[in-house]
């Protein structure tokens, strides 16, 4: 196939999403806040497949500058997050509470914009912690929808994620870890696992210090320890400016 006979598909492909009547739809959160910077948090409709890939998800538009889209969310133990590979590459959940975005709408946004991450976090001390990266990036399915993710640049809660960068992802039906073991079903998650895990924020949801099944909580150990389930976590991403 010649180069030139390709163009006509990467264009439709870059283009904006546009809808019958001409507008311009969000592919994420930042979009949103461009059209009016005075929009406030909340739940918005983001479409990062195109016109028919509306999806509802909650949009920061205060932490460190706001813009951010968030993609996972653990907040009260609403929603079982041990679920097979279709249900991470699809998404579920409630954007409002416990949610899930799903790795082909993730992947999706990577391809259309270059990102940074924020974790931000709660124990039920009361105490809050955070961390940032410069750069996330996910890949299509056929590679795993591996992460990269680097450039952690500050926060509290300290790094986590580094020892997940490079791995692919993995669920309890589709183990793609770097270990000999199955991560998902030991760690009762689902996560870019490695040789396991640091951090485990879809684990089991199960109200702070708790150390009889090592390790299963919705975990960030670099700031709690790996047996300590948070009260809450959220990863959020935005374009880089
Ligand atoms: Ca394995």
């Amino acid at each position: 196939m010649k180069a030139s006979s390709l163009l006509p598909v990467l264009v439709l492909f870059l283009a904006p999403v546009l809808t019958s009547s001409g507008l311009i739809l969000p592919l994420d959160c930042s979009d949103i806040y461009n059209h009016n910077t005075s929009q406030p948090s909340g739940v918005y409709t983001i479409y990062p497949i195109g016109a028919t890939s509306a999806v509802q998800v909650y949009c920061d538009m205060e932490s460190l500058g706001g813009r951010w889209t968030v993609f996972q969310s653990r907040v009260d133990g609403s929603v079982n997050f041990y679920r097979p590979w279709d249900h991470y590459k699809t998404g579920f959940g409630s954007a409002a509470t416990e949610f899930w975005l799903g790795l082909e709408n993730i992947f999706n946004l990577c391809l259309r914009k270059k990102y940074e991450l924020l974790v931000i976090m709660e124990d039920f001390e009361g105490n809050s912690a955070y961390a940032s990266y410069s750069s996330f990036f996910v890949g299509p399915e056929a590679d795993g929808y591996r992460l990269q993710v680097t450039g952690f640049t500050e926060g509290d809660a300290g790094d986590a994620l580094s020892v997940h960068n490079g791995h692919m992802f993995s669920t309890f039906d589709k183990d793609q870890d770097g270990s000999q073991v199955n991560c998902a079903r030991l760690y009762l998650g689902a996560f870019w696992y490695g040789d396991c895990q640091n951090a485990n924020p879809n684990g089991v949801y199960s109200w702070g210090a708790e150390g009889s099944i090592h390790g299963v909580g919705v975990e960030w150990s670099d700031w709690k320890g790996s047996n300590y389930s948070l009260k809450s976590i959220s990863m959020r991403i935005r374009p880089v400016q």
